[in-house]
């Protein structure tokens, strides 16, 4: 008796062994970002939350480094299905989502603290909602610091140092906009094309936060670091419409919580790289420039916000934004 139950329990042990180990679907994720970077780590931290809360039926496999191309693209590929989940920020979404432009204009967040607030509230959940038109199902934001303007050529400490610059930005309306109401020349690049750009000197700079500066290596070619701080974009992270529609209610379900439980997951690990970024940085010898008056960068914005927040529902974001406290 003792016997059989044992080897039973054994086969049961062993069946659930095999059931683990088996991925029925292995989604496919994609990221612009280098193995270890915040995003990639939460993704993979969901992908082992869903493996686990699906009885291994459903994984994901993170293809980092931009393997499955440019960001761009990947949108294209994940609206067609061909990539299940993307992690990518809401700039390369602007020309086709129009909600994701207010969260794009820049200085709409007073600081990360206010961001984090209005995307963890009914406003982001509005936005998020916003992308299952276009064929993309929005599942959590991710955190992307603030954007400041690095160069090759001098300190940037006013607008008057940005005339004229070639500063590539996001493919995005609204970050050429933002460039020529510096007087800048805005550039719209994939990430990819950046470091090389900046190295043969095709462009004089671009705009990021401290972990793209240091991993994507554009720091050893700029080094000239502005901390104005003009954007605070989320990163955000979909599934397919089409990959989504395959699925149950029930693993949708598994799938949306494994997404939100990943957020403070992401938080933890990009609030430790900020920090270890910029002192990559410092210590590498880049020049940082962090007394600059916002003031005017803010007054130059009024032209992008009346063009880009220019329909009755995209104004109204945008106030109630700036309402949250
Ligand atoms: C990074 C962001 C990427 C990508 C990149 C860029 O901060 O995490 O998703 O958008 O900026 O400038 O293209």
């Amino acid at each position: 008796m003792m016997k059989t139950l044992t080897a039973a329990l054994l086969a049961s042990v062993a069946f659930a062994g095999a059931a683990m180990a088996e991925c029925e679907v292995t989604f496919k994720s994609s990221d612009t970002h280098p193995d270890g970077y915040p995003t990639v780590e939460a993704v993979k931290r969901m992908g082992e939350m869903l493996k686990e809360r699906s009885g291994g039926r459903m994984c994901i496999e993170v293809y980092h480094s931009a393997q499955l191309g440019q960001e761009k693209d990947t949108i294209e590929q994940t609206k067609f299905g061909v990539i299940d989940f993307n992690r990518v920020s809401m700039g390369p979404f602007n020309n086709l989502i129009e909600e994701t432009k207010v969260v794009s204009l820049p200085f709409i967040f007073r600081d990360v603290a206010h961001m984090h607030r209005v995307m963890d509230g009914p406003i982001g959940d509005e936005i998020l909602a916003g992308f299952e038109p276009h064929g993309f199902v929005g599942l959590a934001y991710y955190d992307g610091g603030s954007r400041s303007f690095y160069n090759r050529q001098k300190p940037i400490t006013s607008i008057d140092d940005l005339k004229g610059m070639k500063i590539r930005v996001m493919q995005s309306d609204v970050f050429v906009d933002m460039m020529t109401a510096l007087g800048a020349n805005a550039t719209p690049m994939p990430y990819g094309e950046v470091y090389s750009a900046i190295q043969t000197g095709v462009i004089d700079g671009a705009e990021n936060n401290w972990p793209s500066f240091e991993s994507s290596g554009h720091f050893e070619v700029a080094g000239y670091y502005t901390l104005n701080q003009h954007l605070i974009v989320p990163e955000v992270l979909v599934m397919s419409k089409v990959s989504w529609d395959k699925l149950s209610p029930e693993d949708q379900a598994l799938v949306r919580q494994a997404a939100k439980d990943s957020i403070p997951v992401n938080r933890e690990l990009w609030a430790a790289r900020e920090k270890v970024s910029e002192e990559k940085v410092r210590a590498a010898g880049v020049q940082i420039i962090d007394q600059i008056d916002k003031t005017p960068f803010i007054e130059a914005m009024v032209p992008v916000y009346q063009k880009h927040a220019n329909t009755p529902k995209l104004q109204s974001l945008v106030e109630r934004i700036q309402a949250t406290e």
